[in-house]
Parts: structure tokens; sequence; C-alpha cells
């Protein structure tokens, strides 16, 4: 069974609760996870904002195909009140966003996922929450571990 990691990210309302319930539905959803960093204040990235971020990294063991996962993480999103979506690199604020980092060693390009997460291997804000629940698992693109990657930021 492929493990998937997944990057949480809220920077409005009430952010450990937005990361804590997105977590509940997502173990609804796929079961329990096998491992969950802490969370952590981020600056905003890319973007202007008064609101600063709390990050975390989530893992599961899944059998469900990534369109599925996918398709799940979305309607989690919106369920938590998830207005936005960011189209290309606009970014805006948020009370939750879920993103598909990893899909086991996959890699995935189709005109709805791209996996590894085509900007993951530059964001502190994600790898170093990952490399503190997976600091050997290889990044597929660039063969680099996660810790080499934050070694490298
Ligand atoms: N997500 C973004 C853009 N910028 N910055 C931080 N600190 N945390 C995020 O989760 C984040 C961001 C796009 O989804
Ligand atoms: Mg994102
Ligand atoms: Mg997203």
């Amino acid at each position: 069974m492929p493990t998937i990691y997944l990057g949480l990210g809220t920077n409005i309302g009430n952010k450990k609760e937005n990361l804590t319930r997105a977590i509940e539905a997502l173990s609804l959803a796929l079961g329990n996870y096998t491992a969950l960093s802490t969370f952590v204040e981020t600056e905003p990235w890319g973007f202007d904002s008064d609101n600063t971020f709390l990050n975390c990294v989530v893992a599961f063991g899944t059998t469900i195909s990534p369109t599925e996962l996918l398709d799940t993480t979305e309607e989690i999103e919106r369920r938590l009140g998830r207005t936005t979506k960011s189209t290309g690199r606009m970014y805006h604020d948020r009370i939750i966003d879920i993103d598909i980092l990893l899909y086991g060693n996959d890699t995935i390009e189709t005109p709805r996922l791209t996996i590894p997460h085509p900007l993951m291997h530059r964001r502190d804000f994600v790898l170093k929450p990952l490399a503190e629940i997976a600091p050997h698992a290889i990044h597929p693109t660039t063969g680099k571990s996660i810790e080499e990657l934050v070694a490298g930021l």
C-alpha cells in the first residue's frame, strides 16, 4: 500500500481548529493516519498577507487512486468552508488548503493533478514538517531525500 503525504495549510479563522478538523475528516475518509508533523507557524510564501499560516504534513497508507484522493481532498476543503481556489500562482487567504505532496514513488501528470507537488521541493513550509516525519523519503523527480532538500533550501 503506497504512503501518501498531504500538506495542509490555513491562514484565517481558528487555524489550529481548521487543521484538526481537516485531519479528522481525512482520517474518516482514508483511515487512521500513519504519521503527523507538528503544526508550524509560517510566513505567507509567494503572496502578501497580514495573516500568518499554520502548516503541517500528514501521512496515510491508502489504496485509493490519485484522482479519487484529489476528489476527496477537494470535497473536504469545500466542506470546511474553502471558497477560493488558487489559479496558477495567484494565492489567496484560505480556511484550509490540502495539497497532495507525494503518492508513494509515483509521478503523475494530468491536467488536474501533478505529483510530486510541483513546488514542494522549494517550500520550507512543506519540507520542514515533512522532514519531521519522513526525512528519508525520496522525492521521485529530483531523486533527493527530503532531508537533502531541506538542507538545500
Ligand atoms: N500555501 C500557498 C502559498 N503560500 N505560504 C505558507 N506559509 N503556507 C502555505 O500553506 C502556503 C503559502 C499555496 O497553496
Ligand atoms: Mg497549496
Ligand atoms: Mg491546494
